[in-house]
Parts: structure tokens; C-alpha cells; sequence
């Protein structure tokens, strides 16, 4: 019989900011102590501006203070003010964007397959007021995204997609934001590309640039004309510099990730009831998280007794996303599909540690550990007389 795996002796989060070497960041300061440009769309923010373009494989690009804001600017940029057909299995920052623009979100239940909103679901929902689809890349796993675009072709509806976990994923070679009008990324600290907090949007229609770049800077045109009631959602030089030195170790945290990634779902697929969420074989994934589906019968545990469980052993899984969005008690009166299985995947769903600093030998010490919960909860007599 296996000894029991000891508890780490530091907490081990779901993720730890991946940061540049301290001296390089010091000398972006250095230039910007010099240049005494702080903010306003200066040399660094143009700069990364344009990295990020290439990085993404997109031609037009605006970057914004955070993901939530450049979501919001873009349905409002986009003139959407009816029903935005989106999922409640996703971060509040998703509807709140919504509800942010002057819009209103309905909810649409998700694809089992791919924790995304499903597009069977979505014709039904369709009313007078709908004007656009919201899907969120769960994950980085991508929406069905062909799907989506014929069901808004056919009704005249615009597609926005959140792709705050899909930074660089690609499906068959294309880059994500290639799919619908326009696709928002994250660049909060918690993510794979940082910028502390931070985020960019993605759009097709160039007509919507100098919109953007309007209401992100109070919808000041010179100095003389003020076009529109924008706000304050500039990416100051420092975090821009964060940004720049960050893509220059992205490939470097990429590579530790998809070492864990693998170890992980090596391992974890021997373990009965767990699941490991991974993006299909045409996609590549963002890496960004580590999500496993509990099947409680299987494990031997609920997902909320594995997460509560963990914690002894000094691990804080989270549970991304719970609780569902449809049931935050503002939303409670919007439209909404039967949710039934983002009901199921929020109380099943958890995300395991994951980052590039995250030790091999920690990763191996987890898996031990929900080896060992399984073990423990599926040898309890309590199960055997049931
Ligand atoms: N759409 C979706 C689908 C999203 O997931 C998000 C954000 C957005 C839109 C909005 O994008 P932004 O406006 O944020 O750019 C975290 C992030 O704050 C949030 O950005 C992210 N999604 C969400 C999934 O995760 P919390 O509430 O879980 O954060 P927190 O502070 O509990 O951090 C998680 C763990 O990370 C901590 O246990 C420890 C570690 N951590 C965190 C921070 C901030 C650190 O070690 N250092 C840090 O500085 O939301």
C-alpha cells in the first residue's frame, strides 16, 4: 500500500504570474524615466500595440486597461443596445460587459463537449431585440465557431467573442480572432500574457478602430473637439513595458506549461472520474488552465468535496465558474434557455494548478494526492454498504 502523500508546505495556487527578469523590466524603466511618458498612447504602448498584432496574427488590434473594459468599449463601439445571446458559464465579467454597454445578455445554455455556448441552442432563443452572439472560449477551448457564423449570417446578428483564456489558440491553423467580428483578450496578472492588468481587442471591420481608440480616451478627438461620452481606458507605459518583456518569455512559459499539461493528463487519465478538459486535436491550446471534469460517481467524491479536500493538503484548486452568472440575483429576470448543463459543469468542473514556474515534481505530488483522495473516498465503508 502507497504511503500517503505529505501536504506541500507552502500554499500552491491555481497560478503564480509568470515575471520577466527583474533587470530587463528595469531597463524599460530606465527609458521611460528618461522619456518621462507615462501614459496617453505613448512609444511603449504603439510598440506593444503592433507586437500584439503580430503575436495574435491579426491585423488590427487596440489595447485597453483591462479585458472587461475593451469588451465593453467594443459592443458600445458596435452600437449593440438590444438581447446579446451569451453563457452563463463563464467569469461575471462576460454579462457585466454587456449590461456595461447598455445592452442586455440572455442566457444560452452550453455544449457539454465544449463547455462553450451551444450553437443548437441558440436559434431558439433568437427574438425580436437580438442583435449579436457573445461566446466565450472557455478555457482557450473554442467555441464552434463555423456554427455560430452561419446561425449569424442567417439572422443578420453580429458575433463577439471573449477570449480572455485563448491567447494565441488557433483552430486549423487560424488564428481565434479570425472567427466572428471582433474577439477580446485578457492580459490580467492571472494569465499566460500579462500586462498586470491589462487587455486588447481584436476587430474585423476597420471602421471600428478610430471608435475604439476614441472610447478608450474619453472620446477625445484633439484638442479642440470631444466626439463622444468615452472613458479612461488607456494601458499606461509601465504596464505596456510589463507587456513587451513579457512576450519575450512567452515561448519559454509555453513550453513548461505544455510539459505539465501532458504530465498531467497522462497521469490523471489512469484515474477514474476525472476528466481532464482539453482543447480537440486541430486546435492549439492557450494553456492557460488545467480544468477537470469530477464525475462524482467515478472519483468517489463531489467536485466541491475534492476542491474543499485539497485544501489540507495546502492546494487552492478553483472553481471556475461557479457560481453560474444566470443565477447572480440581478441577472435573475433576464431571458434565459434551460441551463441544465452549465448547471452540471459548474458544480463539476476544477481547475488544478497551473504555470510555468509550477515545479515537475509538484505537478507528479497533485496527481499523488487526488490519487490518493480517490483511493480513500472509493475505500470508505459507507460506499460499500450504499
Ligand atoms: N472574461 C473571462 C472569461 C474571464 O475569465 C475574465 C477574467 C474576463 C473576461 C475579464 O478580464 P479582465 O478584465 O480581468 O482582464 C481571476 C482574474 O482576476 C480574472 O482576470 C480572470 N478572468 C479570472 C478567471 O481569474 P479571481 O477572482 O479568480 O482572482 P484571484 O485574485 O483569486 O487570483 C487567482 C489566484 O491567482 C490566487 O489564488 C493567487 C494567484 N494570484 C493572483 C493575482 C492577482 C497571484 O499569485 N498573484 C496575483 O497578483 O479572478
Amino acid at each position: 500500500m502507497r504511503a500517503a502523500p505529505s501536504p506541500f508546505p507552502q500554499p500552491i495556487f491555481v497560478t503564480r504570474p509568470t515575471l520577466p527578469a527583474k533587470e530587463r523590466f528595469i531597463a524599460q524603466l530606465d527609458e521611460i524615466w528618461e522619456s518621462r511618458i507615462l501614459s496617453n498612447q505613448g512609444p511603449k504602448h504603439d510598440q506593444l500595440e503592433a507586437l500584439i498584432g503580430r503575436t495574435l496574427k491579426h491585423p488590427q488590434v487596440k489595447l485597453f486597461c483591462n479585458g472587461t473594459l475593451a469588451l465593453t468599449l467594443t459592443l458600445q463601439a458596435m452600437g449593440i443596445k438590444g438581447e446579446v445571446l451569451t453563457t452563463p458559464f463563464t467569469f461575471p465579467a462576460t454579462p457585466h460587459a454587456i449590461q456595461l454597454a447598455g445592452a442586455r445578455p440572455v442566457f444560452c445554455d452550453i455544449d457539454a463537449r465544449t463547455l462553450c455556448i451551444d450553437p443548437a441552442k441558440i436559434e431558439a432563443m433568437i427574438g425580436p431585440d437580438t442583435e449579436a452572439i457573445l461566446g466565450v472560449h472557455v478555457y482557450g477551448i473554442p467555441c464552434d465557431v463555423e456554427a455560430i457564423e452561419l446561425i449569424a449570417k442567417k439572422h443578420g446578428l453580429k458575433v463577439i467573442y471573449d477570449a480572455a483564456h485563448a491567447f494565441m489558440t488557433e483552430v486549423g491553423g487560424r488564428p481565434i480572432s479570425s472567427f466572428g467580428d471582433a474577439t477580446m483578450f485578457s492580459f490580467h496578472a492571472t494569465k499566460l500574457f500579462h500586462t498586470v492588468e491589462g487587455g486588447c481587442v481584436a476587430y474585423r471591420d476597420s471602421a471600428l478602430g478610430p471608435t475604439l481608440s476614441l472610447l478608450r480616451n474619453f472620446g477625445i478627438l484633439n484638442e479642440d473637439t470631444v466626439l463622444l461620452a468615452g472613458t479612461n481606458a488607456k494601458l499606461n507605459e509601465l504596464q505596456c513595458a510589463m507587456g513587451i518583456e513579457m512576450l519575450g518569455i512567452l515561448d519559454e512559459e509555453r513550453r513548461a506549461r505544455a510539459r505539465l499539461k501532458e504530465l498531467y493528463s497522462e497521469a490523471l487519465s489512469e484515474l477514474p472520474g476525472l476528466e481532464c478538459l482539453l482543447p480537440p486535436a486541430e486546435v492549439s491550446d492557450s494553456l492557460q488552465y488545467m480544468a477537470v471534469r469530477v464525475n462524482e460517481a467515478d472519483f468517489g467524491m463531489s467536485r466541491d468535496d475534492l476542491y474543499a479536500a485539497l485544501k489540507d493538503w495546502n492546494i487552492f484548486s478553483r472553481r471556475y465558474f461557479h457560481p453560474l452568472c444566470s443565477d447572480f440575483e440581478f441577472y435573475r429576470n433576464l431571458r434565459r434557455s434551460d441551463l441544465s448543463e452549465a448547471r452540471r459543469a459548474a458544480t463539476e468542473v476544477l481547475c488544478l494548478p497551473l504555470y510555468g514556474e509550477l515545479p515537475v515534481d509538484a505537478a507528479e505530488r497533485i496527481v499523488h494526492i487526488l490519487a490518493h483522495l480517490h483511493r480513500s473516498a472509493t475505500a470508505s465503508p459507507l460506499r460499500a454498504s450504499n
